[in-house]
């Protein structure tokens, strides 16, 4: 069925660039490409690698956990003296593995994915647009990202700190008297934060003024609004704590004391700082930026889990307008509920009152996307291919780790389970089996839009159900380590606790799940690269989809996106429309 497009300035514009693109060198073509496809594909390959040094570095910890005090096997010689004498982890090894683990799965690994990736790569495709708004910031966005990844990479090696060992929240007063890693992580954060910026400002200008002609706001993909609204929330968030981060850089090397006390003492001797500052200061400034961050992880996930619904299930999302009235309003309340994550920190039982109510009230809209997402399944004729189902998992796995989040956000329960393995085991329900299962659907999905091919169904199987069990395998356990009590703090994972005594095992069930959820990324890997030359060839609309990215020619399709702007004319999902001729009639579809 043609599709109908009006000839616009745009357009005319993206086939001079189509035209152009032949004479693109190879260093622009690929390296400092200017196409917003060509970057979101840089983003996601180079977070994959991020992911994946990330989860190596997760999976020495687990051996820490599983098997306090004995050598590492096989490799454990490799980290020298200094770090693993005789192949033992020492402690400090431990919390280097810690802070960079986390500081590298959620800023280096998940958002550039989802946002850097995804967004950059599909977004301008399903509204409509030739390239993103400012494609030179684009293009800036990622070299920022790539340096500052590198940075905090290169840190292990340079001398004489090795790499950060405060977490991946970085408290004060730690980070501020810590080993010389811990200025390489700053530095490598500010250059992560000004990627993060200069991204945030593009998604919101090319949403806002990039749309095809007749692409309301109310006809945009969920995944477009999931974008739109993680966008306001990095542009809002980030810059306290850049700014937090440059204080943090002058107490160390310029004698501040910003996050200082005064009299501070460590390990016997006073420090001599000149004191007066607050460590709590630090703790509310990470946290305005981390609470909405962790909906930056999420968010986009929502978005990547709706379209495959739609198109899988052939029907129109339940309930889309709720849903994204929820996303704006869970996002407006993403900015007043840092909190609960220092009831401990004695703030007094008013403020915790405003917090714990704050916390309840953003869990119902999260409540009414994950409702929306699960009634619209009924009654659908299923299309169970792989990138299905990842995006049916992240539906309970979220739900374990969003209910899971409820007790943490009330006062009361939250003492006793702060810090213990609980909190673990909640946010890698929604980060990992949550999140990672949606780029993992997501990349199964889009692939064919940049490859013109299918992965294998075969091997996608054999990535999702064994990732499904041992991720549970992973964290299902640390609830209950948690509720013994076990501290997520400790670098032998309690052995030297007699109330640990009953749950200890259960650390080497989480490990062992591990190295099996290891095990079983080789087929996506082998998948990944294979099917770019022996996957099915599909046409440019793989998946009989109703979103424009799917309508642009050409998988990928050339610079400039589509030979002519396209036209929009129905809401995202008609699917099944009554009477129409296919099961699915595309937004750019007149009649
Ligand atoms: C209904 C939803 C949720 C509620 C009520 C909730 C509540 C909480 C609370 C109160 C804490 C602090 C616990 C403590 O340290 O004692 C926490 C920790 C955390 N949550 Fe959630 N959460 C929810 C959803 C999410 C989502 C969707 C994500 C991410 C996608 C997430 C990620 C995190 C992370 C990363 C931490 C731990 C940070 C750390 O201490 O290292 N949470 N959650
Ligand atoms: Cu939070």
């Amino acid at each position: 069925m043609a599709s109908t497009g009006t000839t616009t300035p745009h357009a005319g514009h993206a086939d001079v660039h189509e035209h152009g693109a032949h004479d693109l060198s190879f260093w622009k073509k690929y390296v400092f490409s200017t196409d917003h496809k060509t970057i979101g594909i840089q983003y996601a390959v180079t977070a994959l690698c991020f992911l994946l040094f990330g989860f190596f570095l997760m999976m020495l910890m687990r051996w820490q956990l599983a098997f306090p005090g004995k050598a590492i096997p096989l490799i454990g010689g490799l980290f020298g003296e200094g770090r693993a004498p005789g192949g033992t982890m020492l402690p400090t090894f431990y919390n280097e593995l810690g802070a960079m683990h986390g500081t590298i799965m959620v800023f280096l690994g998940i958002v550039p994915l989802a946002v850097g990736g995804f967004g950059n790569f599909v977004l301008p495709l399903q509204i409509g647009a030739p390239d993103m708004a400012f494609p030179r910031i684009n293009m800036a966005s990622y070299w920022f990202f790539f340096l500052g990844g590198v940075t905090m990479l290169l840190s292990f090696i340079i001398p004489p700190g090795g790499a950060a060992q405060s977490g991946w929240t970085s408290y004060a007063p730690l980070s501020d008297i810590a080993g010389s890693g811990q200025t390489w992580w700053i530095m490598g954060m500010v250059l992560l934060i000004t990627s993060s910026l200069l991204g945030a400002i593009n998604f919101i200008v090319t949403t806002i003024q990039l749309r095809a002609p007749g692409l309301s706001f109310f006809r945009l993909p969920f995944f477009c609004w999931a974008q739109f609204v993680t966008a306001f929330l990095l542009l809002l968030a980030f810059p306290p704590l850049e700014a937090a981060g440059v204080l943090q850089l002058m107490d160390r090397v310029a004698g501040t004391s910003f996050f200082l006390p005064s009299g501070l003492v460590v390990s016997g001797q006073a420090l001599q700082v000149s004191g007066g500052g607050n460590p709590l200061l630090w703790q509310h400034l990470f946290w305005f930026l981390a609470h909405p961050e962790v909906y930056v992880l999420i968010l986009p996930a929502m978005g990547i889990v709706a379209e495959i619904i739609a198109n899988n299930t052939r029907k129109p999302l339940f309930g889309y307008r709720t849903m994204v009235y929820s996303l704006i309003f869970l996002g407006f309340m993403s900015f007043i509920v840092w909190a609960h994550h220092m009831f401990m920190t004695g703030m007094g039982t008013t403020m915790a009152a405003f917090f714990q109510t704050t916390t309840m009230i953003i869990s119902i809209p999260s409540v009414a996307i994950l409702t929306s997402l699960i009634i619209s399944l009924w009654g659908g004729s299923i299309r169970f291919n792989t990138p299905m189902l990842f995006a049916l998992a992240f539906l309970p796995m979220f739900g374990i780790g969003g209910l899971t989040g409820l007790p943490l956000g009330l006062n009361i329960t939250d003492i006793p389970l702060h810090d213990t393995y609980y909190v673990i085991g909640h946010f890698h329900y929604v980060v990992a089996p949550g999140t990672i299962f949606a780029l993992f659907a997501g990349i199964y999905y889009w692939y064919p839009k940049a490859t013109g091919r299918k992965m294998s169904e075969t091997l996608g199987r054999w990535h999702f159900w064994p990732s499904l069990l041992l991720m549970n395998g992973i964290f299902m356990p640390m609830f209950l380590t948690g509720l013994a009590g076990m501290s997520r703090r400790l670098a032998d994972g309690g052995a030297t606790y007699a109330f640990t005594k009953p749950v200890l095992h259960y650390n080497q069930w989480s490990s062992f799940s591990a190295w099996g959820l290891a095990l079983f990324q080789i087929p996506f890997i082998i998948n990944f690269f294979w099917s770019m030359k022996n996957g099915e060839k599909v046409d440019s609309n793989a998946w009989q989809s109703t979103t424009l990215e799917w309508s642009a020619a050409g998988s990928p399709p050339g610079h400039g996106n589509f030979k002519t702007i396209p036209t929009v004319y129905r809401g995202a999902y008609e699917y099944s429309v009554p009477g129409a001729a296919k099961d699915f009639t595309p937004q750019d579809q007149r009649s």
